[in-house]
């Protein structure tokens, strides 16, 4: 994101219309008006025959296969196709422009995967995966994504409520944020090793613990009835759809509950522009993008799409009173 300029959108970045027309996805049976109801994910979407499948382990598909479509946490805006969703993507180990993940990514080994957890919790240790997610019910959740660079799509997520995962670990007085790590396998991920590398490596995020603890903090380890496509952040990531994209880590290996503040990755990389509450804020322009209005995708040179961007991405109602008595122009 530092290497942006403000006035220049990469043609490359915009996906042409004929895209979208080769590609286009057709959706059956996902109609729901109960609170919950089964979506078969799997077969809940039917993609084109072009479209790459990504079934995950063996042990996460008939999960993934089982979730139910979660009404409460929707919206009937258009999704964005799923072939944009999987081929425009920040995902700065794999490359820095938006198709470097999708092409770089695909060999990315993400099964046996474990977890750390640390901190100020009762319950500690290593996980795998697999024991993490078991205990859950999977649920298809359709957000807004509103990325720092003024773009933003609709994704039917599936995956977990963060909060049920977390307080299975027992958090205790201390633990005040929530902090997440990417993994770090330089040999795996071309875009950690050192020279063009912008970043700290890992990739490191966080959130306070009140905000880990909201309905609408997801793990999302699918989207579109599939497992996670590698460039999205497979095999599970944090979701938080009231915050710009870059507080929605990838491919997490370590969850640690601190009494801190945890440094994150791009706000120490430059806290002048990317702030640790980074909240979707049409009132606090980003040095180089305004963030008065965003790019939905898809959009084109003919069809840029541009909506106005809402507090909070939106959700102000769940989530605004967590921020009250803040001055959210300091607290950017
Ligand atoms: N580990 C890691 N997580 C990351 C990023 C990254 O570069 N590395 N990019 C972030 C940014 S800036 C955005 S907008 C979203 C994009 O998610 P998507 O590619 O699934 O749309 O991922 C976020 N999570
Ligand atoms: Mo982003």
């Amino acid at each position: 994101m530092l290497i942006k300029k403000p006035d220049t959108i990469k043609s490359s970045e915009i996906t042409s219309e004929s895209v979208y027309q080769q590609r286009r996805l057709f959706m059956k049976g996902v109609a729901a008006t109960l609170a919950v109801s089964p979506l078969s994910a799997l077969a809940a979407y039917e993609l084109e025959s072009e479209a790459p499948r990504y079934l995950g382990p063996d042990w996460m598909r008939s999960a993934l296969n089982d979730a139910k479509k979660n009404a409460a946490f929707s919206t009937q805006e258009k999704l964005a196709p799923y072939s944009n969703i999987i081929t425009h993507n920040n995902f700065y180990e794999f490359g820095l422009s938006k198709q470097d993940p999708s092409r770089r990514a695909q060999g990315f080994k993400t099964d046996p995967w474990s977890v750390a957890i640390e901190g100020e919790a009762a319950k500690t240790g290593v996980f795998a995966l697999e024991d993490l997610l078991s205990p859950y019910q999977m649920e298809e959740r359709i957000y807004r994504l509103r990325c720092v660079e003024a773009w933003s799509m609709v994704i039917p997520w599936i995956g977990i409520p963060l909060a049920d995962m977390l307080k299975r670990f027992e958090p205790n007085s201390k633990a005040k944020y929530v902090e997440f790590t990417t993994l770090y396998a330089p040999e795996q991920m071309p875009g950690q090793k050192g020279v063009f590398s912008t970043l700290d490596w890992p990739y490191v995020e966080a959130l306070r613990i009140d905000e880990a603890m909201n309905p609408l903090a997801f793990m999302a380890t699918g989207l579109y009835g599939q497992a996670m496509p590698p460039q999205n952040g497979a095999p599970f990531r944090l979701v938080v759809p009231w915050k710009y994209g870059f507080k929605s880590i990838k491919s997490i290996v370590k969850i640690r509950f601190t009494e801190e503040m945890p440094i994150t990755t791009w706000n120490s990389s430059a806290p002048k522009e990317y702030g640790f509450y980074a909240n979707v804020n049409p009132g606090v322009d980003h040095p180089r993008w305004t963030q008065k209005t965003e790019r939905r995708l898809p959009s084109s040179l003919f069809s840029p799409n541009i909506i106005d961007t809402q507090p909070f991405n939106g959700y102000g109602d769940e989530v605004a009173h967590l921020y009250s008595g803040m001055d959210l122009r300091k607290w950017f």
